[in-house]
């Protein structure tokens, strides 16, 4: 496998980081998840664009422009025959001093990872997921912002571990307000009575590509949609509930803390919304060329 590492392409064997990286030392970074489709790279501009409002938030430089990293991951991609797959596009302090302080560190370090992607089973999609809600709360705004997709995740870790112990592979995380906010790596729909409802991303949720394609889809297809706060009596009434996110894609949630969300199957809606969606990574995305 090629990696890109820097500002180049190297042999996967070739491609290690200093131990005073400071995204390994304090999960100093951000990173994006990113798929590809039929050759293409989806939304890739849009991930380019986040990543680099990730890394303004934590003061971060990356020392690329926008079109040569957004060309770093096509060429990465191809270098890989990669024409459906997972990009793991991260970006890290770079190497310091055992301090705190990012400023000692000179150069951020550019990471690309183009790989197979291991898909939820198809049981999951026919079925629909059962969550939980978990103890931990999404990160304060002003503690770290869950619109900065940096590689801090512990806050998410925390409670993927309550969601697994309890026996489900996805959860339902509330801000410290007690207001929704999220799951562990994707976001929350509810749709009651033809509205389709998610939190904004003030309540603790990150500004999602797939929750922004399907809130555009949803329009488009002649649905109101709403940004609003939703407290979890929310998603206990629901018709139906959904999560989003590029691994997921859309997935039906028939299950919150033992409340079966509507009929207890994945409904009607969803599907529609992720036929719409599956629709879109046929069509659209950057060419790997
Ligand atoms: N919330 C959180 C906390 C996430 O980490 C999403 C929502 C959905 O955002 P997108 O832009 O993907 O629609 C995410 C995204 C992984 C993985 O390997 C996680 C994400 C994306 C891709 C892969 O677990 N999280």
């Amino acid at each position: 496998m090629k990696i890109f590492l820097g500002d180049k392409l190297v042999d996967e064997k070739d491609a290690v980081v200093s131990v005073f990286d400071h995204g390994l030392l304090y999960g100093d970074g951000v990173f994006e998840g990113i798929r590809a489709y039929h050759g293409r790279v989806f939304l890739l501009d849009e991930h380019i664009d986040r990543l680099y409002d990730s890394a303004k938030a934590i003061a971060l430089d990356i020392p690329m422009d926008k079109a040569a990293m957004a060309q770093a991951v096509v060429d990465t991609c191809k270098a890989n025959d990669i024409a459906d797959g997972y990009i793991r596009l991260v970006v890290t302090r770079g190497k310091g001093t055992l301090g705190l302080n990012p400023y000692l560190c000179k150069k951020a370090q550019t990471i690309i990872i183009a790989a197979k992607i291991q898909l939820y089973p198809q049981e999951l999609y026919d079925n629909g997921l059962k969550i939980v809600t978990v103890g931990t709360v999404r990160n304060h705004t002003e503690a770290i912002n869950p619109r900065v997709k940096s590689l801090n995740y512990l806050n998410n870790v925390m409670a993927k571990i309550e969601a697994i112990n309890a026996g489900c592979m996805e959860c339902l995380m509330l801000n410290p307000q007690g207001q929704v906010a999220e799951a562990s790596g994707d976001n929350v729909f509810a749709i009651k009575n033809g509205v389709i409802t998610t939190p904004p991303s003030w309540c603790g949720a990150l500004e999602g590509l797939t929750r922004n394609k399907v809130m555009e889809l949803a329009r488009e297809a002649g649905y109101i949609v709403r940004e609003d706060v939703m407290a979890r009596y929310d998603l206990y009434v629901a018709d139906e509930v959904f999560l989003t996110g590029t691994a997921a894609e859309i997935i039906s949630v028939v299950d919150i803390d033992k409340r079966p969300i509507g009929d207890g199957k994945p409904g009607k809606t969803t599907r529609q919304l992720r036929d719409l969606y599956v629709e879109c990574t046929r069509n659209e995305g950057a060419l790997i060329e």
